[in-house]
C-alpha cells in the first residue's frame, strides 16, 4: 500500500506505514511550506526576511510578495502540477518565486546557475516543464540565449520569465503579479520541489522532495545549528543547492526569524566585506572555497568577528584543513556531510574538537536507518568501509521519472543506495573515505582516490588536488595526482616520500604527477574530477 494519491506521475511515495511511522514521530507535520510562511509572517511580520545588496525585504513583504507573483503565474497558466524549471542566482526573487510557485502548488526543478543547454535542455524534458525561469544575464553570461536553445527543443516550455530585461525572448518576472487570488490546496504529502543530483557522471536526475519531509529537513537542521531569531544566513553557495537551500539555508532561517543575507560572488574579497556589513552568523561552503577563504584572512581585510558557526560539506574536508579553520575564520566548525536524495550528517556543537575535524558528523534523524554494506550487499563489520545505505523520513524512495535508475538506486526494502564509501564510529560519526567508483584499481589492489588527496593537501606545496585513475596497459589503471603547487612546486620523488614517511602502504603511492593552475570545478564549487580527467587527456 502507499500514501496518498500524488498529482505527479513519476513521484515514488514512501510506504504507508513508514508515513504514519514519520507522522507519529512529528517529523511529518502535514503544513504544506507554502503555509509555514504564513505562519513565520505572522509571528515575526516586521523582522527583516531577505537582503539583498540595499534591498531589505521583511517577513510581511516576502508573504505578500509570494501572494502576488503566485496570481500572476495563475494568470499566464501555471497550473498545480505543472513543473518549472528555475535558474536564478541569489536574488531575493528566488524565494518569492519558490513560494510563489509552492502556494501554487506548481513544482520547481531548482537547478544552478552553472548549469548549461545540455543539462537545462534534458531537465526540462523530463520534467515536461512548462516554464523556465532565468536571469537576463549572471557571471558574463546571457541566460537568453539559452533560454532560446531550451525553447527550440522543449516544446513543452510556454513561459520564459526573465528577471531584468526580457529582450524578445519572454516576458520580464516583474510583470508576474496580479491581486491575490484563491489559491488551490496543497497536499503536504505531495512532492514541493525536485532537486538536481550532484553526480558528476552522466546527465542528472531529478530529486523529488516533498513539502513534509523538505520541512523536516530544514527545521531539524536549524535545530542541530543552534539557529535563533538572532542568525543571519549568509547565502553564498548557490542558492538552488540543498545545503544553502534547506540544511539549514534559507529555509531553517526563516523558520526561525532569522534573515537571510544573499552573496552573489563568494570570493573572499567580496564576501568579506559582505560579512563585516551584514553581521552574519553562519554560513555554508564546499570545502575548496573554505580553504580558500582561510587562507584569504591574511590578506583580506573584512572584520568576521561575527560569524559564529561555518558549514563545511559537499566534499571531504581534510583533516589538516579542518584543524585550522576554526583559528583561521575565528568561529566553531561543522562539517556536514548531505545529498539532495535526503541524508544529512552533522557534527554537533558539543563534539569533541577531534570529532569534528576527522569526521563528516552524525545522522540528523533519529529514524534515519544507515546500512554500511559490502560489494555483495552484505553488512559489514561495524567499524569497517563500506557503501552507504540510508532510509528514512527524508531520503528519497526513487528519483522522479527513472524507473529503470531506480532498479539498482533502490534496494527493493527501500534503501537508497549512496555510493559513498564510509565507515561509522561507535559515536555513530560517519567518515566518508571515497565513493564506490573512485576506487582505482592499480593491478588489483585498490586505491581510495580520496584517502591519497587528504594525505597529499597535508603537503605545504600543495594547494589542491585531484586523484585520478590513467589507464594502463600492464596496471590496468595507475593512480595519477593531479596538483595546484603553493609556492614551490613538489616533485614526483618529493611526494612519495612524503607519503611514505606518513606510513603509506609502496602500491598507493601516485605514479604520476601532473602540476596546474586550477581545477575544474562542478556547479556548486566541488572539484570536478571527471572534467580534470577529460583535460589530462586533451593536453
Ligand atoms: C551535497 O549534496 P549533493 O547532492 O550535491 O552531493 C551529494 C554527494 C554525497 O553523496 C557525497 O558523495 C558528497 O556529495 N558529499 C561529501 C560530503 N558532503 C557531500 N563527501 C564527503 N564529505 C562530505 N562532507 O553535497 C550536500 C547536500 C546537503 C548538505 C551538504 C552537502
Amino acid at each position: 500500500m502507499i500514501e496518498s494519491q500524488s498529482t505527479l506521475d513519476g513521484f515514488v511515495p514512501w510506504p504507508a506505514e513508514y508515513a504514519q511511522r514519520y507522522r507519529e514521530a512529528g517529523y511529518w507535520q502535514d503544513v504544506p511550506l507554502g503555509e509555514l510562511l504564513r505562519d513565520w509572517s505572522a509571528r515575526y511580520a516586521d523582522r527583516t526576511a531577505l537582503v539583498d545588496g540595499e534591498r531589505r525585504i521583511s517577513y510581511a513583504q516576502l508573504d505578500a510578495a509570494a501572494d502576488r507573483m503566485a496570481a500572476g503565474l495563475r494568470e499566464i497558466g501555471v497550473r498545480q502540477g505543472d513543473r518549472v524549471v528555475v535558474q536564478l542566482p541569489n536574488v531575493a526573487e528566488f524565494v518569492v518565486l519558490l513560494f510563489a510557485l509552492l502556494r501554487l502548488g506548481a513544482v520547481p526543478a531548482l537547478t544552478l546557475p552553472a548549469h548549461r543547454s545540455h543539462e537545462i535542455g534534458h531537465l526540462a524534458e523530463l520534467s515536461e516543464a512548462v516554464a523556465y525561469v532565468i536571469p537576463e544575464t549572471f557571471g558574463g553570461f546571457d541566460y537568453r540565449g539559452l533560454a532560446r536553445e531550451v525553447v527550440a527543443r522543449v516544446p513543452s516550455v510556454k513561459h520564459v520569465l526573465v528577471l531584468g530585461d526580457p529582450g524578445d525572448i519572454g516576458t520580464a518576472l516583474s510583470t508576474v503579479d496580479a491581486e491575490p487570488a484563491d489559491l488551490p490546496a496543497v497536499n503536504p504529502a505531495d512532492v514541493a520541489v525536485l532537486l538536481v543530483s550532484g553526480g558528476t557522471t552522466g546527465l542528472p536526475k531529478l530529486i523529488p522532495r516533498t513539502h513534509n519531509d523538505y520541512a523536516y529537513n530544514a527545521r531539524a537542521s536549524a535545530e542541530v545549528c543552534q539557529l535563533t531569531q538572532d542568525d543571519v544566513y549568509l547565502v553564498a553557495l548557490p542558492v538552488a543547492h540543498n545545503f544553502p537551500l534547506a540544511c539549514p539555508g534559507v529555509l531553517g532561517i526563516l523558520g526561525v526569524g532569522g534573515t537571510a543575507v544573499f552573496l552573489s560572488d563568494p570570493s573572499p574579497d567580496n564576501a568579506f566585506p559582505l560579512i563585516e556589513r551584514s553581521g552574519a552568523t553562519v554560513t555554508a561552503l564546499v570545502p575548496p572555497l573554505a580553504m580558500l577563504w582561510g587562507q584569504a584572512t591574511e590578506w583580506e581585510d573584512g572584520d568576521l568577528s561575527s560569524l559564529r558557526l561555518l558549514q563545511v560539506g559537499g566534499a571531504k574536508l581534510a583533516p589538516e584543513p579542518a584543524r585550522e579553520l576554526p583559528g583561521q575564520l575565528n568561529c566553531a566548525l561543522q562539517q556536514v556531510f548531505g545529498m539532495a536524495e535526503g541524508l544529512l550528517n552533522y557534527t554537533r556543537a558539543d563534539d569533541s574538537e577531534d570529532l569534528i575535524s576527522t569526521t563528516q558528523g552524525r545522522p540528523l534523524c533519529a529514524d534515519d536507518e544507515l546500512r554500511v554494506v559490502d560489494p555483495n550487499g552484505n553488512d559489514v563489520t561495524p567499524g569497517e568501509t563500506g557503501e552507504l545505505l540510508v532510509r528514512g523520513p527524508y531520503t528519497i524512495r526513487g528519483y522522479y521519472r527513472a524507473a529503470k535508475h531506480n532498479e539498482t538506486a533502490i534496494t527493493p526494502d527501500g534503501y537508497y543506495r549512496s555510493g559513498d564509501l564510509v565507515r561509522q564510529l561507535p559515536t555513530g560519526h560517519l567518515i566518508v573515505t571515497g565513493r564506490v567508483k573512485e576506487v582505482i584499481n592499480r593491478g588489483g589492489e585498490n586505491v581510495s582516490a580520496e584517502e591519497l588527496e587528504e594525505h597529499l593537501l597535508a603537503h605545504a606545496n600543495i594547494r589542491q588536488v585531484a586523484v585520478i585513475p590513467v589507464p594502463d596497459d600492464m596496471l590496468g589503471e595507475r593512480v595519477c595526482a593531479v596538483i595546484v603547487p603553493e609556492g614551490e612546486a613538489p616533485a614526483l620523488r618529493d611526494l612519495k616520500a612524503f607519503l611514505t614517511a606518513r606510513g603509506l602502504a609502496q602500491y598507493k603511492l601516485p605514479d604520476l604527477l601532473e602540476l596546474v593552475e586550477d581545477l575544474p570545478r562542478t556547479a556548486v564549487g566541488k572539484i570536478d574530477k571527471r572534467e580534470v580527467a577529460a583535460r589530462l587527456t586533451k593536453a
